[in-house]
Formats: C-alpha cells, structure tokens, sequence
C-alpha cells in the first residue's frame, strides 16, 4: 500500500492485508473518511481478492406482481391501497406471460410486490412458480423477500421451516435482499413498524439457506439512519452469514426521496454512495459480491462503484414498464439496459464482464438455451 493520507486508515489497511475482521469504529472510519484514494484502493483489493477481474451481471426479467400493500413504511412510494388509483395486481397468467415475451435466453425472473391479502397466498405462488419452471426450467426464481415470506408464514400459519420447504419443492431459487432496511428497533420503530423485525429477517434468511435456497440481502441508506446504524447492520449479516451461510450479493440502497413521507431527507450524494459501496466491501469479508444496482444509484455511479469494491451491476431487467418502486420514487434511470451496454461499462473500468445467474453460475456471453440443449 503507497501513501495514506488519513491516519485513521493505516491500521484498517493492514487489517484488510492480513484478513482481520473489521471492527465497528474501522466501519465507522471508513464511511466519514475524505481519503477516497486510499479507500478505493483497499475496496478494489478486497474485491479482486474475491472475484479477481470478474464483474457480474444477469439477463433477466424483473416484475412487480403487485403494489397493494398495507405496511405502511415511510419511505414507501410504490404502494397503494386496492381500490386505489394506480393499484396494479396482476393475475398469474399475466406475471408468466410478461416473462414469457422476454424470450427464453434470460436466466433469472426477478419478482417483489406489496403485503397484497389477494395475491400474497400460497394458493397463487405455488402453481405459478410449478408453471414457470415447467415452462423456462433454466431461469432461476428469485422471488419474495423476507417481509413478504414473513407475511405469507402469519398468513398461512407456517413455521419459516415448513413454509421454506414448501417454496423451495415449487422451485424458489433465490430470495431477494429487500425488507432488511436497517436493523434498528429505534428506526424500524420510526419508520416501518409493520414490517418484520430485524430477528426475523435474519431467521428467515438463515432457514432459507440451510432449506437449500440461496439469498441476497439489502440495506436502505439515507433516511434517519445513523453511520453507527449502518454498520451495525452490516456487521449483523456477517455474523449471519458466518453462523448459516448462503447469502450471495449485499446490495446497498440509496434511498430516493420522491412522493413518499420521508422526502425531507432528500437523495444521497454521489460520496456518500461511493463510501457506502467501499465500507461493504470492507466489512463483509464474508460475502462474495457487493452489487451496485444501476437502476438505483444510477449507471454512472455504479460504473464508479466497480473501483471501489463493487463487482455485480445486477440485470438487463428485460422490459420497458416493469419497475415501479424506485421509478415511483423519483429514479432518473430507465428501465431496461441491454448487455452490450453492462460489457462496455464494466471493460471501460478495466474489468472482465461475466454472465451469470442468480446463484453465480457463469454463462458465455452468447448462451442460449437452445444452443445448450442442442449441445446435450
Ligand atoms: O425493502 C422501497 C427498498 C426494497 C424505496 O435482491 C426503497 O437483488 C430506496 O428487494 N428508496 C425492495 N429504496 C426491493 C428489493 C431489492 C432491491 C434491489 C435488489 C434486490 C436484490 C432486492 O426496496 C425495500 C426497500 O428497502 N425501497 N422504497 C425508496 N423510496
């Protein structure tokens, strides 16, 4: 390591070189630090010892099945009431014909919704998620997140082990990384009290792994969160994921203001976003990848984001309507990206752009079922 011009990070360094846990306050000192320089060049080290000169991205298609929902979170412009202007519920025919105009060549169908009563239910997940892997049975479900398995466990009045089992025999690959927002009681008090707590959330992951289905996990930064609460969030999925591994991408959540009660917050600054991609990196030394979303902190930020730690940009999303909660928000990105455009991001940042699938399987870049099948 060359000069470090913040003190404060000359211990962090040699930590990260020897394979040291961080601690809370090296958390804490690399989230407020001005030597952008030095941290960069610590987060880039840590991720090419993970992923060397790979940077991961997914063909698939993403699909908000429902914005009905009645938790209630602050931070929330996706969700609406049923009989409300702009409820959108799509029955299952639907869910699985938008897939199905994607093509066959993705690997990945990416679906979140509300807390819908109607359409959060057993009897409509687990005949459409059988259909999808009857008819595309080399795309990877990565479905729900815990909040939405928490709700349908209450629902049907399941144990997280027996409602776990019941998704993975369906063919639930992946469970996405949202509802952790931040583990506080304090902020989830304040600002999502209907949503499970944050001991829940991390069973539900910890059962999901040891049943087989693999997961992500996410952190919304830039509400009332303090720095302290965001790294204590960060050190609790390290220690979940030493005590039942599973996780795969941590995916930090830059918070947009637009049409939602915490608008007063504002957005986060591009340094801010930049920080929190490096801390990630720096703090979970257990996790394999670190993704920088590009329909949330946008594809400029998230090509920055590849030097300081980042090594995933997530997905090609597949359609030109599909997101609602962050373009309900205020997202300035579009959405939909085409791969071409994933290559030529991540080479410009002297990186190997690499194809996968939920679970980080590589694909060549021209993959297509057909081409496998005929191969067989
Ligand atoms: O939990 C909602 C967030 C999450 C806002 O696993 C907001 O690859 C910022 O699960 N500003 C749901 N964030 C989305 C989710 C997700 C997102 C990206 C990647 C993955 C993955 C999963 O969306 C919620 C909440 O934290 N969210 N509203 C907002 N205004």
């Amino acid at each position: 390591m060359t000069f470090i011009a913040d003190p404060a990070l000359r211990p962090i360094a040699h930590k990260v070189d020897e394979g040291i846990p961080l601690s809370k306050e090296d958390g804490l000192a690399l989230l407020r630090t001005q030597d952008l320089h030095t941290l960069g060049s610590m987060a880039q080290r840590a991720k090419e010892r993970k992923s060397g000169r790979k940077v991961f991205y997914v063909l698939n298609r993403y699909i908000n099945s429902t914005n009905v929902c009645y938790a209630g979170c602050k931070f929330c412009s996706f969700a609406r009431g049923e009989k409300e202007a702009g409820a959108v519920r799509m029955p299952a025919d639907e869910v699985l014909a938008k897939a199905l105009e994607t093509g066959s060549n993705f690997n990945q169908v990416h679906i979140v919704g509300g807390h819908d009563p109607r359409q959060l239910s057993l009897d409509y997940w687990l005949p459409l998620m059988r259909r999808f892997k009857a008819t595309l049975p080399h795309v990877q479900l990565s479905l729900f997140t815990a909040a939405e398995i928490d709700y349908l466990a209450r629902r049907h009045r399941l144990s997280y082990e027996e409602i776990l089992r019941d998704l993975r025999a369906a063919g639930l690959d992946n469970i996405n990384g949202g509802g952790a927002e931040i583990f506080s009681e304090r902020f989830r008090k304040l600002v999502c009290p209907n949503k499970v707590d944050t001991a829940n959330w991390l069973r539900i992951h910890e059962v999901a792994h040891r049943a087989g289905v693999a997961s992500n996990a996410t952190m919304l930064y830039g509400t009332v969160e303090t720095h302290e609460e965001r790294i204590e969030h960060m050190i609790a999925l390290r220690e979940s994921q030493d005590c039942s591994p599973g996780y795969n991408a941590f995916i930090p959540l830059a918070f947009h203001p637009d049409g939602n009660e915490l608008n007063d917050c504002g957005w986060t600054t591009g340094l801010d976003d930049i920080r929190v991609f490096a801390t990630a990196r720096l703090m979970l030394h257990n996790f394999d990848h670190i993704k920088a979303y590009w329909m949330i902190q946008g594809l400029k930020v998230c090509q920055v984001a590849l030097q300081f730690g980042a090594d995933d940009m997530d997905g090609t999303h597949g359609s030109t309507d599909e997101e609602r909660i962050y373009h309900s928000a205020g997202t300035q990105s579009g959405q939909y990206v085409d791969d071409r455009e994933f290559r030529r991001l991540i080479e410009e940042a002297g990186y190997v752009p690499v194809r996968r699938n939920s679970t980080y399987e590589e694909f060549p870049f021209d993959w297509t079922p057909a081409a496998e099948a005929a191969s067989a």
